[in-house]
């Protein structure tokens, strides 16, 4: 028989500052009035389009969207700023987005009942690394004193889950016996907080699974993945064109096209149909269908996405419990969502349940791991 491999370990990690919908929207609403003020001339004579106001009340009834935690408050909601405020530091100094991935890894590491030399390989998957090389999962490695070796990987919104399926491939191939993923979702710099149809979605998180043989499993709560399914097909609904080539490229590299944008509407009306053909097609490989899952840990980008999917593989809505929300507390968090709500709302399955981990988003990307309880 094949190995069977496990996730032993989920650790999620929030910064200690939040930004309300309220004072979000008080930030972007006083930037906007004043930026209409003082281009009035241009905006009078069709130069300018006047920038339109944001509403705490749109936000949360179109995205689900309470608040959002950042790793620096400071600047974020300055006017004169309008993004975070983060001091470069100097190249021995552990980085930003290797701290968050520490403080991530730790608590997956204690769940998992492991310690660094149990760890085989280190995987930092994420929406953006913070610079091209060396790889911060290299960093992370050394820090935690993991022997080995590490690499970091770009999916966007599904760098959680195909980072898990490298992981459970590098465990089946018998290339690591235990490996560590982690997703440093330190994507506020790349808000556009002048822009009303983005500003209010994505906060920072960071969140780290353990993958091992299902021989060496030890913890409390361990889950047998059954298998993993991906799939991509390109689009560029979701984009970002930040990158190293602007330079000569003679363009601005902080243009608004060179943050996170998106056509909204697309990504829902196209994102919602592949995603639950996906998801049953992957049950279906196990002659299992969408009643036998107890719990959906899907993607949280927004919350009338993952009704609509719940209600297409059900055929009713979902309750609270069967798939939780976290969009409340942290919005959109990029590929960790899906991570924070398995994390946070998996401890009252019993043995033999059923779950399903799925992302969906930029690329366009899906991945799912489907579980079982040991
Ligand atoms: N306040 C008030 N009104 C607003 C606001 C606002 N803040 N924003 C938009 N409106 C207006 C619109 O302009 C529009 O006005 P009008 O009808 O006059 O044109 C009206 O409200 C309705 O707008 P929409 O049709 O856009 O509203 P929706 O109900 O579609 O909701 C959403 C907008 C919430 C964006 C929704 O479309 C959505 O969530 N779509 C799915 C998006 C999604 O899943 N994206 C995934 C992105 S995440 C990802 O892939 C990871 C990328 C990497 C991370 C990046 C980190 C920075």
């Amino acid at each position: 028989m094949a190995e069977q491999i496990v996730v032993s370990g989920v650790g999620v990690w929030n910064p200690e500052f939040t930004i309300t919908n309220e004072e979000l929207v008080n930030s972007y609403n006083t930037w906007a009035n004043s930026y209409n003020e003082v281009h009035k001339a241009q905006i009078e004579n069709g130069e300018l389009t006047a920038k339109p106001l944001s509403s705490a009340e749109f936000i949360e009834k179109a995205s689900g969207i309470k608040q959002r935690y950042i790793y620096q408050k400071d600047g974020a909601l300055d006017i004169d700023r309008m993004r975070p405020n983060i001091p470069e530091r100097d190249e021995n100094t552990l980085s930003d987005q290797a701290q968050i991935a520490v403080a991530a890894a730790k608590k997956a590491l204690a769940e998992a009942n492991k310690s660094a030399s149990d760890v085989d390989a280190v995987i930092v998957s994420c929406a953006y690394t913070q610079r091209a090389y060396p790889a911060i999962a290299i960093e992370v490695q050394q820090e935690l004193g993991i022997d080995g070796f590490g690499f970091d990987m770009l999916v966007a919104c599904s760098a959680a889950t195909f980072g898990m399926h490298r992981a459970y491939e590098m465990i089946a191939s018998g290339n690591a016996r235990c490996v560590l993923v982690i997703n440093p979702e330190l994507v506020s710099p790349q808000i556009n907080y002048t822009d009303r149809d983005s500003h209010f979605i994505f906060g920072d998180v960071a969140t780290a699974t353990v993958l091992e043989s299902a021989e060496t499993a030890s913890a409390e709560h361990v889950y047998e993945v059954l298998s993993t399914k991906a799939l991509t097909k390109y689009s560029s609904n979701i984009r970002s064109n930040f990158g190293y080539m602007s330079r000569a490229n003679d363009v601005d590299p902080y243009g608004p096209d060179k943050l996170f944008h998106q056509a909204g509407r697309k990504v829902f009306k196209e994102v919602c149909p592949l995603a639950a053909e996906h998801i049953e097609q992957h049950l279906a490989k196990h002659e299992l269908t969408p009643a036998n899952v107890q719990r959906w840990w899907l993607h949280q980008a927004n919350i009338n996405m993952n009704t609509l999917i719940c209600k297409r593989l059900l055929g009713r809505e979902a309750s609270a419990e069967e798939a939780p929300i976290v969009l409340d507390e942290y919005a959109n968090t990029a590929s960790a969502g899906s991570v924070i709500a398995f994390g946070l709302h998996h401890k009252d399955l019993k043995s033999g349940d059923y779950g399903v981990l799925c992302s969906f988003g930029a690329g366009y990307s899906i991945g799912s791991l489907v579980l079982k309880k040991r």
